[in-house]
Formats: structure tokens, C-alpha cells, sequence
């Protein structure tokens, strides 16, 4: 057992409290300036700090976020006044988190299908960030759905290097953010998705258990359950929450405090709903938390209105608040489509 492990389980806890989600803010620099040519905002180091900076001093941002994932040149970085962002966010009331993972990269002998990479001197990254203030970590593994994949190679290897990652964070006091993606990319219905998330999270949690990762301090971060986004019959929002739950009830364990989704491609007001439904129906069958760890799909309005000019600052500060509420209301099962136009900007 972890000598952290009071520590990990009230941390996970405190992640998942009731109407709040975490906030993914940890695109790589690759990501980031892709996001940021697309907007013609230069994508220069300064500029990535001021982005981070707009969202991490958004007013009472901690109301419905507990905590934010930082990429590794962000949790290094200062606000303008000089601040380390790890104690703006201390001080703001969010839990520091760090992706930890150094990217998906092709699989040796599995054409089309990624790895997950990050473990080597993973345990000494892990100390140095905990001394910094993080208290969680995050690695994301990818899975594609094509004509003869995922294939069980692809499987297995990122569940076992999943379980690897979460046994060395909670070695050095980080609850790990466990998040198996089953991309949205495809023309596959929906059924499919179910069927390859099902043999996703049983590898996943298969390798958990013989990696000895204590289930309850961790939170899986998954894909819903949705049809390909080519696929010409798509999900609705009642088939997504049910399917979703159907199998996270299935491979899930009731000890895991909670499972925060990744919004994966979908529309900003799609992902609010299908939280909202799984919360409205299923909310009170399932044994954890069900809330978000969106990234496009929160900073999405406010990064467009920011678009670089910082004299957009406060008006993009409440579109980030707005769509944090619409998912926190929705962790609770108490969002509505007529609240998504209720921001006022100033
Ligand atoms: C799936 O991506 C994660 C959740 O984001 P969405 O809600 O937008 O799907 C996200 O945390 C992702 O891992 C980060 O944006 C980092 O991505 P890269 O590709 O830069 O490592």
C-alpha cells in the first residue's frame, strides 16, 4: 500500500466532489499551436503562458472545477504578476495535475495503431512534480476503431502501460488519472464503439488489478459510447447515456470514486448533455461519481473570443465560467439547453 494512500483517496475524492469536474488544460505545444495557427495567434512560449494564465484567473473558475491538468511547460511558468501558476491555482482552490505521458506513438508491428509512451524516469518526474504541488497526473492512451483494429496487441499494450504509470504515481503520491480514448474517428456505428470500449476498460482494469493499483484512489477518464463521426447513422443523446453507462457498469468497479469523461471531438453542448442525461437516468445506479475532464469542450468559446488580444481577456474569462457551469450543473443532472445562453459578456 501507498504511504500516500490517505492522502490519494481524499485527493481522488476531492476531484469528484458534487458539481465539479477537472479542467484539461495540458495540450502539448504541438496541440496548443495547432489550436493557435488556426487563430492566427502567434505561437510563441509567452503566448501559451498567456492563454494558461487567462484560464487559470477566470473568477470563482473553482466553483465547478477542482482542479486543472497542466502540461509540463505550464506547471514551470509564472503569471505576469510573478505567481507560479502551481500557487495561483492553490490559492484559487484548484488541485494542481500534470500529464505525465510523452505521447502516443506508432505501435511496432500494428500498422495504424498508437502506444503510449512516458515511463522511463517516470518515478523520478513524478517526485519532482509532487514537489511542486501537483497532487494528480494524467496519461492518455489512444485506441482507433478501423476495418481489423483495435487489435488485442494495441489492447494490452497500452493497458499495461496505463496500469505501470497509475502504479508509479500512486508510488510517489499522485492520484492517476487513468484515460483510455477510444477515438470518435471512424464511420463505425455505434454499437462498435460499445463493443471495442468493452474489451478496452476490461484489459484496462485486468492490468489495474495485477499492477496491485488501488482502485480507490484513481479516476478513469474514458470515452462515451458514440457512433463514428462518419458513421451516416448517428448517436442520440439518449442511446450515447445509455450504452455509456451500460458498460462502465459492466468493467467498472464500484471502489473507483469517479469517472471524469474526455469530450473526444464532440460539440460543446453535446458533451454537456450526455453528462447531464447518464447523471438524470442512470445517476443513481452508479456506485461512483460521474462528472467531466473536458478540454475542447470547455475552452473552446473563450480560446475563439480570446482569439491572442488580451483586451478580450475578461469576456473570454466568462465564457470559460459559463461552459465550466453548464458541466458542473450537468455532473449533477441539473443542466438545460436554455441555460447555454445565459452568459452576458462584458
Ligand atoms: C482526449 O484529449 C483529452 C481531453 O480533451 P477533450 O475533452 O478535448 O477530448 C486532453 O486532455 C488531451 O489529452 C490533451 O488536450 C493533450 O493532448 P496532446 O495531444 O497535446 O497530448
Amino acid at each position: 500500500m501507498s504511504r500516500y494512500a490517505a492522502e490519494l483517496r481524499q485527493t481522488a475524492r476531492a476531484m469528484v466532489a458534487p458539481g465539479k469536474g477537472i479542467l484539461a488544460m495540458d495540450e502539448s505545444n504541438a496541440t496548443c499551436n495547432k489550436r493557435f495557427e488556426m487563430l492566427g495567434i502567434p505561437t510563441t512560449e509567452e503566448r501559451r503562458r498567456a492563454y494558461r494564465e487567462l484560464i487559470l484567473t477566470t473568477p470563482n473558475l473553482s466553483e465547478f472545477i477542482s482542479g486543472a491538468i497542466l502540461y509540463d511547460e505550464t506547471i514551470r511558468q509564472l503569471s505576469q504578476a510573478g505567481v507560479p501558476f502551481t500557487q495561483v491555482m492553490q490559492d484559487a482552490g484548484m488541485i494542481v495535475g500534470i500529464k505525465v505521458d510523452t505521447g502516443a506513438k506508432d505501435l511496432a508491428t500494428c500498422p495504424g495503431e498508437k502506444v503510449t509512451e512516458g515511463l522511463d524516469g517516470l518515478r523520478e518526474r513524478i517526485a519532482e512534480y509532487y514537489q511542486m504541488g501537483a497532487r494528480f497526473a494524467k496519461w492518455r492512451a489512444v485506441i482507433t476503431i478501423g476495418d481489423a483494429i483495435p487489435s488485442r496487441t494495441c489492447i494490452e499494450a497500452n493497458a499495461h502501460a496505463l496500469a505501470r504509470y497509475a502504479a508509479l504515481c500512486q508510488e510517489g503520491g499522485l492520484v492517476p488519472i487513468v484515460e483510455p480514448e477510444v477515438l470518435i474517428d471512424g464511420n463505425h456505428p455505434i454499437e462498435r464503439c460499445y463493443q471495442v470500449t468493452d474489451q478496452t476498460l476490461q484489459a484496462v482494469f485486468a492490468q489495474l488489478r495485477l499492477q496491485n493499483v488501488a482502485l480507490d484512489q484513481m479516476i478513469l477518464k474514458p470515452s462515451m459510447v458514440i457512433a463514428g463521426l462518419d458513421c451516416p447513422t448517428q448517436s442520440t443523446v439518449e442511446q450515447v447515456a445509455e450504452m455509456t453507462i451500460q458498460v462502465l457498469r459492466d468493467t467498472v468497479p464500484a471502489t473507483v470514486p469517479g469517472v471524469a469523461f474526455l469530450s473526444g471531438g464532440q460539440s460543446n453542448q453535446r458533451s454537456t448533455e450526455h453528462l447531464n442525461l447518464m447523471n438524470v437516468k442512470y445517476g443513481a445506479l452508479c456506485p461512483w461519481r460521474i462528472t467531466f475532464s473536458y478540454a475542447r469542450a470547455i475552452q473552446q468559446p473563450a480560446l475563439l473570443h480570446w482569439a491572442g488580444n488580451d483586451a478580450n481577456i475578461p469576456a473570454a474569462q466568462q465564457l470559460l465560467y459559463h461552459r465550466a457551469k453548464l458541466n458542473g450543473l450537468a455532473s449533477l443532472g441539473q443542466y438545460e439547453p436554455a441555460m447555454e445562453k445565459q452568459t452576458v459578456l462584458v
